[in-house]
């Protein structure tokens, strides 16, 4: 008996109990969305839970900057390692096992090599990541570590390794699992399934930040399959989709994209030779999906936009203080550009507005902590002094 049947006879036994089918356990995206996924029916699942992610409405920063619409972010951080690269590695992984493969290899800001090791360890294959030579955040290089995969440092940045990554494919036995792999797109593109499952429709706008742009297209595949469109920035089935939903009435999103001043090239027209930005993750210079973007931004009459290291860190601290959700600061891009937008005007009042956190505030807490630990008060272990303390706080 595979893993995935002896688990699905232990649910058997808890649904009978429980008393119906509402409770089945979640054994992640690939098994849930099979059905809208390329994958062989009898390929086993190399799975870790990812997905169903909270999609959580903003209660006090709409009131803040005076929006009379619904902003939600979709906390992608919460996927197993993390990151929303989860959805799009199950996915590759379990077909890269399929078709026999016993290695996976990625050039990765961070965030790409933690799940590609987690899902190669998942599937006890091995997982080589090529990193650039520091600007990885700790906490990411620590799961690549923790998680067994070999990991070499390039005298490069992302772009000379995402440029050896593709010459080695060429001639060795391993399986690339960046976002040119088409399977990592496909997985990605059921976060878009679950905005709309969440909401009942799609949003007015979706903003993402970019690097690669892989999770835009990803998020536009995932709106047009369930509008019953077909996109020419879908590259897997070359317009043969067989996933559109044909009897489908919804609309779609306008896409928006947010870049690093430093790191922009959707905005300079072409790649930058040297990107460089707070926001590591997005520290890349040379986008693998660039024509597909550039597609997304036209069909879907979106836009692309760069925020300052300084507004993608204020967003950051206030996301984190104003409502309790701690990203990344690669993340907070997409809110930064939202709020600019809603003041300026381009994204109208009373839209609603879904932000995708592509990733944990935990992986890189050394962008918190840049100026030192804060000054702390130190008081005596004593009641008397931590009573005088309280009242001195709250006046
Ligand atoms: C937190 O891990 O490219 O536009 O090598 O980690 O689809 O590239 C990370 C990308 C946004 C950009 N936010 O997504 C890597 C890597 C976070 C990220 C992006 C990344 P794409």
């Amino acid at each position: 008996m595979t893993e995935l049947e002896d688990s699905k006879d232990g649910n058997r036994g808890r649904e009978h109990a429980l008393g119906g089918i509402g409770n089945r356990h979640y054994t992640g995206l690939v098994e849930h969305y099979r059905q809208r996924l390329p994958l062989a029916p009898e390929a086993r699942a190399i799975s870790l839970g990812e997905g169903r992610t909270p999609l959580i409405r903003l209660q006090n920063i709409p009131g803040d900057v005076g929006f009379g619409g619904e902003i939600y972010v979709k906390y992608e951080g919460l996927n197993p390692t993390g990151s929303f690269k989860d959805r799009g590695m199950t996915v590759a992984v379990t077909q890269a096992v399929h078709a026999g493969s016993r290695a996976v290899i990625c050039a990765s800001t961070g965030n790409t090599s933690a799940a590609a090791a987690a899902y190669a360890a998942r599937a006890g294959i091995t997982a080589f990541v090529l990193i650039p030579d520091g600007k990885v955040a700790q906490g990411k290089l620590a799961q690549a570590v923790a998680y067994g995969a070999t990991v070499v440092q390039i005298r490069g940045n992302f772009d000379d390794a995402m440029q050896l990554v593709k010459e080695l494919a060429e001639s060795s036995p391993v399986t690339v699992v960046n976002s040119i792999n088409p399977y990592r797109l496909q997985g990605q593109k059921t976060a878009a399934f679950e905005i709309i499952e969440a909401l009942g429709r799609a949003p007015d706008f979706h903003c993402l930040p970019v690097g690669n742009a892989g999770n835009i297209t990803a998020h536009w595949i995932g709106y047009s399959e369930s509008a019953g469109h077909s996109t020419e920035a879908c590259l897997h089935c070359g317009g043969e989709c067989s996933f559109t939903q044909a009897t489908s009435t919804l609309k779609r999103p306008r896409m928006v994209g947010y870049q690093a001043a430093g790191s922009a090239p959707f905005m300079r027209g072409g790649p930058v030779r040297d990107p460089d930005t707070v926001a590591t993750a997005i520290r890349i210079g040379n986008p693998q999906s660039w024509s597909p973007a550039w597609t997304v931004q036209k069909e879907s009459d979106g836009w692309f936009d760069e925020l300052t290291d300084e507004e993608i860190l204020a967003t950051q601290s206030r996301l984190a203080s104003r409502e309790g959700v701690f990203c990344e600061p690669a993340s907070a891009a997409s809110l930064a550009g939202a709020l600019r937008d809603i003041k300026n005007g381009k994204i109208a009042d009373g839209s609603t507005v879904v932000c995708t956190l592509t990733g944990n505030g935990l992986k890189d807490p050394a962008v918190i902590l840049r100026g030192g630990m804060p000054k702390m008060t130190q008081i005596d272990a004593e009641r008397s002094a931590v009573e005088r303390l309280l009242t001195e706080h709250l006046g």
